[in-house]
């Protein structure tokens, strides 16, 4: 079994996205966004940097015991190999594949995290950050539109890497980014939006992203706000 610390956010989709898609069954323990019910001693056993998803796999084939695995790219390594499924056999393909995810959890995740920060979360007059962001994300949608009007899917088949860009893509018009200017970025999009365990995972009852988690312009509490952005979030990182 695999014990999910979900948040339903693009982060937290890839790792339901993959589930599904692998057919291992699962528990989802949500923690809502803003509540920083992370933030705590005990969830840093979990992951030391106090972020989310995390996954504990109750009984890994390899014995030792429950395993918790942070990070996304990690925890979609994992999960492939766990499963057999959704990272090429290939040594070559597989290549492919671990540097499109690498790709996205290194750079592609954190500009576009950056974007809705500055966007939708920071005080007002944040030019700089805004303009800075925003062309970082339309510059890595170029990128992925060279990738994909030579390619069908990141690599020769669909794949984990997919699984991680993917629902960050479709956060785009949170922060003014139209995906329609971008015509391989578009025909991949829909195509994966049709996958039976993706549109599970988007609608499922305990994973779907509640609407008030999709405003434009999100107005935070300043309890929220320390949770999420300030000393709360912060002051994790020092609990013994
Ligand atoms: N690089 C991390 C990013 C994780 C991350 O930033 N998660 C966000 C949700 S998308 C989070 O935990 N936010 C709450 C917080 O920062 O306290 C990964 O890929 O797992």
């Amino acid at each position: 079994m695999i014990d999910l610390h979900y948040v339903a956010t693009a982060n937290g989709l890839k790792i339901v996205i993959a589930l599904e898609e692998m057919d291992l069954p699962y528990t989802v323990t949500d923690y809502p966004l803003f509540e920083g019910k992370h933030l705590t001693r005990e969830f840093r056993q979990l992951n030391p940097n106090n972020k989310l998803p995390v996954i504990v796999d109750t009984e890994p084939a390899f014995g030792g015991g429950p395993l918790p695995v942070f990070e996304t790219g990690a925890i979609l390594i994992y999960l492939a190999e766990k499963s057999g499924k959704f990272l090429p056999a290939d040594p070559r393909q597989r290549m492919v594949a671990l540097q499109w995810l690498v790709w996205q959890v290194a750079g592609h995740g954190p500009m576009n995290g950056q974007a809705h920060h500055f966007i939708r979360y920071a005080p007002e007059g944040q030019d700089y950050g805004i303009q800075r962001y925003r062309k970082e994300v339309l510059r890595l949608l170029n990128v992925l539109e060279y990738r994909l009007s030579e390619s069908e899917y990141l690599t020769s088949e669909y794949s984990v890497a997919d699984m991680a860009v993917w629902p960050w893509v479709q956060g785009s018009s949170l922060i003014d980014v139209d995906v329609a200017a971008f015509p391989a970025v578009n025909r991949w999009s829909e195509t994966i939006l049709q996958r039976p365990a993706v549109i599970r995972a988007i609608s499922g009852e305990k994973t779907a992203v509640p609407d008030h988690y999709m405003q434009k312009r999100a107005k935070l509490t300043p309890e929220q706000w320390s949770n999420t952005f300030g000393d709360k979030m912060h002051g994790a990182a020092t609990l013994k």
